[in-house]
């Protein structure tokens, strides 16, 4: 790949400007550079190598060369209540991406609230940053790293829940390129209902471990357990206690994973 590749690769979709780099730190700082600078609407930063890739709350997205999609779109026309549903956005847009390819009782799934499992394992992870300006978001930087072959996928010391990648899931070696470009069209079929009722409802048939008992690890530490019920209207999580009662999680520092079926 290179960058007269990529143009021609994505050539008629109605993105800004593109830029292809070999190796970069993280997509998402060039892109957040990028936005500053002046980037158009949708323009797009893709890498075949990140040496700082980013995930949530300083944690580490690794992306080995030749093996991986890591790419960030950026968004100057965005809605207010942003981030959260911009992360569903990156993780619905590569779950029907897959689905098309998996068969129908195996579906790629989103592990509130950024994360794609397939398998029951996480083989993409979205990373939407909202960039302010006073009280209104200026751009949103929506970062998407899929873990395509098998040399991406890191070795499971040291990773917070197991990792696969898309050849694994599909059985089939996979055209890399072929898939950012399936992405990016299901990304831009997607992006005008973000947040609407509809939108939130297809988040929903795709949320991991819905009608399970999962715990989520909060900012503070603390561990909450409940069953994971579903969404809230704003894309919020609804879990239910075993009183009945119900609470809702908020976007922040949560981690979910399904509670352990031994140790209930
Ligand atoms: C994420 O964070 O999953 C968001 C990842 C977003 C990466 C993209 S790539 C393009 C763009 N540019 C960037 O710099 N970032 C975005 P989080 O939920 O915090 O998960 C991070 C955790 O996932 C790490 O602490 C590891 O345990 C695990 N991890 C790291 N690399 C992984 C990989 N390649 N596959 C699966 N798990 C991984």
């Amino acid at each position: 790949m290179n960058q007269f590749e990529l143009e021609s690769l994505l050539s008629g979709l109605p993105l800004g400007k593109l830029r292809y780099y070999g190796k970069v730190t993280s997509t998402n700082e060039l892109a957040a550079r990028w936005a500053e600078s002046g980037a158009p609407h949708l323009s797009l930063i893709a890498a075949d190598e990140q040496t700082q890739g980013r995930g949530r709350l300083g944690r580490r997205w690794l992306t080995p060369p030749g093996s991986a999609l890591a790419f960030s779109l950026i968004l100057t026309e965005v809605k207010a209540e942003a981030a959260l549903a911009y992360n569903a956005l990156g993780a619905l847009a590569v779950c029907d991406t897959l689905n098309q390819a998996l068969p129908p009782m195996l579906p790629a799934q989103v592990k509130w609230p950024n994360d794609v499992l397939a398998q029951r394992k996480k083989l993409a992870g979205v990373l939407a940053e909202a960039h302010w300006q006073g009280d209104r978001p200026a751009a949103i930087i929506l970062g998407i790293g899929v873990n395509v072959s098998p040399v991406s996928v890191p070795p499971a010391e040291g990773l917070n829940f197991p990792a696969t990648c898309v050849e694994e899931v599909v059985g089939a070696e996979v055209d890399r390129w072929g898939l950012l470009r399936a992405i990016l069209e299901k990304l831009l079929e997607l992006m005008p209902y973000v947040g609407s009722p509809d939108f939130i409802r297809l988040w929903q048939m795709r949320l991991a471990f819905r009608g399970e008992w999962v715990q989520v690890r909060q900012e503070d530490g603390a561990l909450l357990e409940g069953y994971l019920s579903g969404l809230n209207p704003d894309g919020t999580l609804r879990l239910r206690d075993r009183e009945g009662h119900f609470t809702t999680v908020q976007f922040g520092e949560v981690s979910l994973r399904p509670v352990d079926s031994s140790s209930k």
